[in-house]
């Protein structure tokens, strides 16, 4: 049911006895209201998502452009498409945060997410698919598939999401239907099935033949797979089909909604988004077969350890997760939120954080175009879309309404981050500015981390990559015009002994009236690896007044963050002291600070000091053939190769190497495999650094020093 209607409006009505909410939608093209009848069963939510560079953005500017939302198709290249709205996308030509895109299309409204594809944005693309119905998992008809192909059908898989597979570029020279869908039968699942084959291809490409409405023997074979597929869904029809009963087409649309959702189906398409064929079909199958809120059903969240099934119902109480965050420059924050049950109208509402405890009024939904929103009042369970200047909204929180819904969505999951830099702000201006940055920065990107690193006071900024930071930083001046310089993190190595020593230290100073006097004997032992510090008091006869004890403690405390033999904080060792004298009046705990001091300084160098220097597990994930190269590369970085594992035809190596030799390494990976391989890495333990290295370190640190006088 469809109104026109000349203005904004929104209300509820009843209509065959059925409560329903209305829906107001702004349609470009025709200029008008389009005002329908909503229900969870009539959203299709869906992903996009691939390798970089696959056609994702292209396909929504085509879907967009089909459908009327706008007159004129964008293009990458020129940076005019509704998706790549951000300057930097622009800059590049590339997607580096997804777009939410709504339109309506047969009845039905689409909430289409733009993931970016290149590898230092695959925290955007997980979130997309975690919070889509459907991932839509595009393959270059020329590329076939690629690493972050992978990385998509791994994330789908992970979310039990249904899947779709667009082939896609069809028009290109090159481009091989057959064979790519075969890579993915293999590769991914045999249950990939066309729903759509290509007529022709490269520049005789010219339409694509809807199997299954088709009688030519060229879709034969496909329609039969997709039949038999289709009718297992249902025990009756399926007997039918083996009796060889011919199936009813209500019957096999039935079934394929149904396939589609349990993944029993996945649909394969071929189009060209440029060229712009085989768009329409894909966007009206889209509307007619993809599983809606309601087909993909219950699904989790937890109360503590109580598991809490959220029903896409729009009487429910109202709960949502929110997955996005983004500063708008007009707007000020916008928070996405993804809506899992009830309704919740904007008119004099509240939304409760149920992760922080927060309720704040809320003034409107907007329903986005990339960068534009078009207010809506009211959503419902199923819905994706972003609310303005919600303050305490962070992603992966569950929001709700008070006294509602209490139970709390698992967290987004994002990966870790295995870049590095150092930043430092160009002018005292940039550094009274850098806080505020770096915090609306963060919230808005769940890749990034910043932390300043107590041992070497380097403001540490950690992403998935170069081009990551690169644009973090190139964001940060454009916005609020914060300028970064940036170096290699330190290394934050630390100092160690390795055998026994005993030191005294004497303070010792007669100037006039009163007088200086300190006199203690400390025992250094090393420690086992990870044992940090320990103070042992073994005096006996008052050789040094128990008052004074505590001053010596407290300076070898002090004394270690910096040690002698590269200023570097000393670990791992016990301090004993069992002997000292003391003068009655020149005596004070300054001078027994002081007399430690000296006893350390002395102490650690006679027992055969050392630097250690902190190791991390690194996991690399790489196609079969470049394990040679990657297992010689961390022989020539000190790194330890501690296993492999084969995943289809990936390989996995886990290797431990000193984190001086990975700052780079994501860097040096991609060159080594073009782009093929990724890794994660976390800390694992310290360890000796080898003698002509730590040689370098010690001077090299002992040169900063001087400068620095
Ligand atoms: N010939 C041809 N080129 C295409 C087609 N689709 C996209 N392209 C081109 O391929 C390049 C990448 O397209 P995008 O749409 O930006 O790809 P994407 O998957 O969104 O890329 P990221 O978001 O950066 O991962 C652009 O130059 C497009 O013009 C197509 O169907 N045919
Ligand atoms: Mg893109």
């Amino acid at each position: 049911m469809i109104f026109y209607i000349p203005f904004n409006l929104l209300l509820s009505i009843e209509y065959n006895n059925i409560k329903s909410k209305i829906f107001i939608f702004y349609n470009k093209m025709e200029g008008v209201f389009i005002m329908g009848v909503r229900k969870p069963e009539d959203t299709r939510s869906f992903a996009l998502c691939a390798h970089g560079g696959a056609g994702k953005t292209s396909l929504a500017e085509a879907i967009l452009f089909n459908n009327g939302n706008i007159t004129r198709m964008g293009n990458v290249q020129n940076g005019n498409t509704v998706s790549d709205f951000q300057s930097e996308e622009q800059k590049r030509n590339i997607s580096i945060s997804t777009s939410l895109i709504t339109l309506e299309r047969k009845g039905k409204t689409f909430y289409l997410l733009d993931a970016p594809g290149y590898a230092d944005f695959t925290g955007e693309m997980s979130a997309a698919i975690r919070v889509a119905d459907t991932a839509v998992i595009l393959v270059s008809s020329v590329g076939g598939i690629e690493v972050q192909t992978s990385k998509a059908w791994e994330y789908a898989e992970h979310h039990n999401a249904p899947v779709a597979f667009v082939i896609s570029k069809m028009d290109r020279e090159n481009a091989d239907f057959e064979k790519v869908l075969a890579d993915i039968k293999t590769q991914f699942s045999q249950n990939a099935l066309p729903v759509f084959l290509p007529i022709g291809s490269a520049d005789k490409f010219s339409g694509v033949i809807d199997v299954l409405n088709s009688d030519s023997p060229e879709a034969a074979s496909a329609k039969e797979a997709l039949i038999e597929a289709a009718v297992e869904m249902d025990d009756e029809l399926m007997e039918k089909y083996l009796e060889g009963e011919t199936i009813a087409q209500a019957d096999i649309e039935r079934t394929l909604k149904k396939a589609i959702a349990s993944k029993r189906i996945m649909p394969v398409f071929a189009l060209s988004s440029t060229a712009n064929i085989g768009v329409k079909e894909f966007s009206d199958f889209v509307a007619d077969y993809f599983p809606s809120p309601v087909d993909i059903g219950k699904i989790d969240a937890f109360d503590g350890d109580k598991k809490v099934e959220v029903e896409p119902k729009v009487d429910a109480p109202f709960s949502a997760l929110c997955f996005k965050v983004m500063a708008d420059a007009f707007v000020g924050k916008l928070s996405f939120i993804r809506v899992y049950s009830g309704t919740l109208s904007s008119e004099g509402s509240n939304i409760y954080n149920v992760n922080r405890g927060e309720d704040e009024r809320i003034s409107s939904f907007k329903l986005m175009m990339g960068k534009d929103g078009k207010d809506v009042k009211e959503v419902i369970a199923g819905d994706i879309v972003a609310i303005p200047k919600l303050q305490s909204a962070k992603v992966g929180d569950t929001l709700a309404t008070k006294g509602g819904f209490s139970a709390k969505f698992p967290p987004i999951e994002f990966p870790k981050p295995v870049y590095s830099v150092a930043v430092i702000a160009k002018t005292r201006a940039d550094e009274d500015k850098l806080g505020n940055a770096i915090s609306r920065t963060l919230e808005e990107d769940c890749s990034l981390t910043f932390e300043k690193n107590a041992e070497t006071r380097d403001n540490v900024l950690s992403g998935m990559g170069d081009m990551h930071i690169d644009i973090v930083l190139a964001k940060m001046k454009e916005r609020y015009g914060v300028d970064l310089d940036t170096k290699t993190p330190q290394v934050p190595y630390r100092e160690t002994i390795r055998k026994m020593s005993e030191a005294q230290g004497k303070h010792k100073k007669q100037s006039g009236g009163h007088g200086q006097y300190g006199d203690v004997y400390i025992r250094y032992r090393p420690l086992e690896r990870g044992a940090g510090f320990e103070f042992i008091d073994s005096v006996v006869g008052g050789a040094v007044p128990r008052n004074f004890i505590p001053a010596v403690e407290k300076g070898l405390r002090e004394y270690m963050l910096a040690g002698p033999l590269a200023g570097f904080p000393v670990v791992d060792f016990s301090a004993e002291l069992y002997y000292g004298s003391y003068h009655d009046v020149d005596s004070s705990e300054m001078s027994f600070k002081l007399a430690t001091r000296l006893s350390f300084k002395k102490g650690i160098m006679d027992a055969n000091p050392v630097l250690l220097e902190p190791v991390m597990d690194v996991e690399v994930t790489v196609p079969e053939r470049f394990m040679g190269d990657v297992m010689g590369d961390f022989n020539s970085r000190r790194g330890r190769i501690m296993g492999m594992e084969g995943h289809g035809k990936l390989q996995v190596v886990k290797a431990q190497c000193p984190l001086a030799e990975m700052f780079r390494y994501a860097i040096i990976l991609r060159s080594m495999t073009s782009g093929e391989g990724s890794f994660s890495m976390e800390y694992s333990h310290y360890e000796e650094v080898p003698g002509d290295i730590a040689k370098k370190v010690i001077a090299a640190h002992k040169k900063e020093d001087e400068d620095e006088e």
